[in-house]
C-alpha cells in the first residue's frame, strides 16, 4: 500500500519528463524568489513592473513553445503549462503577461506570419525586449468577436485600420499589436495585422480602476485611421479560426495556472487551519475545515490530471479545441471556489493582502470571464455535445 502525498496525490511529479521537471524548477524558482516579494505591493499600487519581460525573457519563458531558430524555448505544451501553473501560483496577471506574449503574439506570428515577419519580431519579443499585446475585444464585441467593427479598408501599399479594442493586456506599454479587423480587401473577412507602437493615429490608454488583476496592466487600443503597410498583414490565416488558434493554447495554458493559484490558496488554508486555534483545537481538527480541505486538493488533483491529459495530447499532435474549453471553464470555475472557500477559511485574515488569499480570488474573477466566460465555453461543449449551437 502505498503513501498518500497530500501536495501530490497523483504523482504528477513522476509523470513529467526530466526536461519538464527542469522547466518546472526554473518557473518556479523565478516565481517564488523575484515575483512573490513585489506583487503585494505592485497589486495596491496597481503597477506592472516591466522589468518582468526582460527576467522571463531571460530564463527562456516567453514564447516557451515557439521554436529555437527564432528565439522560443523550443518546448511542448506541457513545459508550457507548467510555467504558466508556476506564475499564476503567486498572481494570475503575471501569468497574463507570459500567456499573452507567447500564446497570443508570438504564437500567431510564428504560425500565421511571413518568414520576415518571424525574423523581425519573434526574437525580440522572446528575450522580452519587446513586448506584444492582442486586440480582438470591443466594446461592443465580447463573447461574439464575429460582431466585431474594427475594419482596414485598403490604401496605397498597405491598409487603414480605424476602430477601437477594449480589455487589451498588456496595451499600454506594447511595442507590438496583434489586431484583428474586418478587411474590406478580403470580402470583409477576418485578418489579423502587426501594429506597432508610433504608428501615427495610434494609442492605447489605460484603463484605471480595476478591483482584479491589478498587477496586470490593461488598456484600450484607439486606432484613427492607422496606416499599416502590406508586410505587416498576418499572411497565412483569414476568419475567426485565426484569433481562436490562439486562444486554444492561451487557455490550455490558464487550466494549469489556475490550478497553481488555487494549490497556492490550499496549501495556505491548510497551513493556517493547522495553526490557528479556535474553542482550544487547531481549526484544522474540525470536521467542516477538513471537508473543506479534502474538497479543495480532490479538485486541484482532477484539473492538474485533466490539463496533463490534454497537454500530452497536444504534444501528441491531436489538439481538440472543445477539450480546452472544458479545462479553462472546470479548473477555472474549481480555482475561483477554492479561493473564495479559502478566503474565508482565513476569517478577518483572509480579506489582508498579507495573506495573498484575496488577491487570487478577485484575480480569477477575472480569468473566470477572459478567454471565454465560463458560460461560454459551457455553451461551446453544449454544442459539441448536441450539434446545436445555443449561443
Ligand atoms: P464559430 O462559427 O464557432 O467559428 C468561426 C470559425 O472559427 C473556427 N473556430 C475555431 N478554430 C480554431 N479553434 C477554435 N477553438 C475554434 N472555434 C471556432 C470555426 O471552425 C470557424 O471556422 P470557419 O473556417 O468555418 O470559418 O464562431 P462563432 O462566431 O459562432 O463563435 C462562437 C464562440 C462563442 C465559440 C466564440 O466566439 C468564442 O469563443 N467567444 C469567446 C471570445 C473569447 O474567448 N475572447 C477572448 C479574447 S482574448 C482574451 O481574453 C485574452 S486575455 C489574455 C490574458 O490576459 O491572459
Ligand atoms: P459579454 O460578452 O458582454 O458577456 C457578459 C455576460 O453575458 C457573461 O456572463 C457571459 O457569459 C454572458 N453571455 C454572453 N453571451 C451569452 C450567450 N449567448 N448566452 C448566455 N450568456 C451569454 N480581450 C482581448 O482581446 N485581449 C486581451 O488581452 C484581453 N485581456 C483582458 C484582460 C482583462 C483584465 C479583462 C477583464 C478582459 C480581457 N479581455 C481581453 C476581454 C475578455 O476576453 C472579455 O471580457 C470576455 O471575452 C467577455 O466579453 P465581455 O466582457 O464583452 O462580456
Amino acid at each position: 500500500i502505498g503513501r498518500f502525498d497530500w501536495a501530490d496525490p497523483f504523482a504528477l511529479d513522476a509523470q513529467l519528463s526530466d526536461e519538464e521537471r527542469l522547466v518546472r524548477d526554473t518557473a518556479e524558482g523565478y516565481a517564488q524568489e523575484r515575483l512573490q516579494p513585489r506583487v503585494t505591493e505592485a497589486y495596491l499600487e496597481e503597477r506592472f513592473d516591466r522589468d518582468i519581460m526582460s527576467e522571463m525573457g531571460e530564463l527562456g519563458l516567453l514564447g516557451a513553445t515557439v521554436p529555437t531558430d527564432y528565439g522560443g524555448a523550443g518546448l511542448n505544451y506541457v513545459s508550457y503549462g507548467l510555467v504558466a501553473r508556476a506564475v499564476e501560483r503567486v498572481d494570475s496577471g503575471y501569468r497574463s503577461a507570459m500567456s499573452v506574449q507567447s500564446s497570443l503574439v508570438m504564437h500567431p506570428i510564428n504560425a500565421y506570419g511571413s518568414d520576415a515577419q518571424k525574423r523581425k519580431y519573434l526574437p525580440r519579443l522572446a528575450s522580452g525586449e519587446w513586448i506584444g499585446c492582442f486586440g480582438l475585444t470591443e466594446p461592443d464585441a465580447g463573447s461574439d468577436p464575429g460582431s466585431m467593427r474594427t475594419r482596414a479598408e485598403q490604401v496605397d501599399g498597405g491598409y487603414r485600420l480605424s476602430g477601437a479594442k477594449m480589455w487589451i493586456t498588456n496595451s499600454p506599454i506594447a511595442d507590438v499589436f496583434v489586431v484583428w479587423a474586418k478587411s474590406d480587401a478580403h470580402d470583409g473577412a477576418i485578418r489579423g495585422f502587426i501594429l506597432e507602437k508610433g504608428m501615427a493615429g495610434l494609442s492605447a490608454p489605460k484603463i484605471g480602476q480595476k478591483l482584479s488583476l491589478r498587477a496586470s496592466i490593461t488598456g484600450e487600443i484607439v486606432m484613427d485611421g492607422v496606416e499599416v503597410p502590406e508586410e505587416n498583414l498576418l499572411p497565412n490565416v483569414s476568419g475567426l479560426k485565426g484569433p481562436f488558434g490562439c486562444l486554444n493554447r492561451a487557455r490550455y495554458g490558464i487550466a494549469w495556472g489556475a490550478m497553481g493559484a488555487a494549490e497556492a490558496c490550499f496549501h495556505a488554508a491548510r497551513t493556517y487551519t493547522l495553526d490557528r486555534k479556535q474553542f482550544g483545537r487547531p481549526l484544522a481538527a474540525t470536521q467542516l475545515v477538513q471537508l473543506k480541505l479534502a474538497n479543495m486538493i480532490t479538485e486541484i488533483t482532477l484539473g492538474l490530471q485533466a490539463a496533463l491529459r490534454v497537454g500530452r495530447r497536444m504534444d501528441d499532435g491531436e489538439l481538440i479545441p472543445d477539450t480546452i474549453s472544458l479545462i479553462k471553464r472546470n479548473n477555472v470555475g474549481k480555482a475561483l471556489d477554492i479561493a473564495r472557500v479559502a478566503r474565508d477559511m482565513h476569517g478577518g485574515n483572509g480579506i489582508s493582502a498579507e495573506f495573498q488569499i484575496m488577491r487570487h480570488a478577485a484575480n480569477l474573477e477575472t480569468v473566470n470571464t477572459y478567454e471565454g466566460t465560463h458560460d461560454v465555453h459551457g455553451l461551446i461543449l453544449g454544442r459539441a455535445i448536441t450539434g446545436i449551437s445555443a449561443f
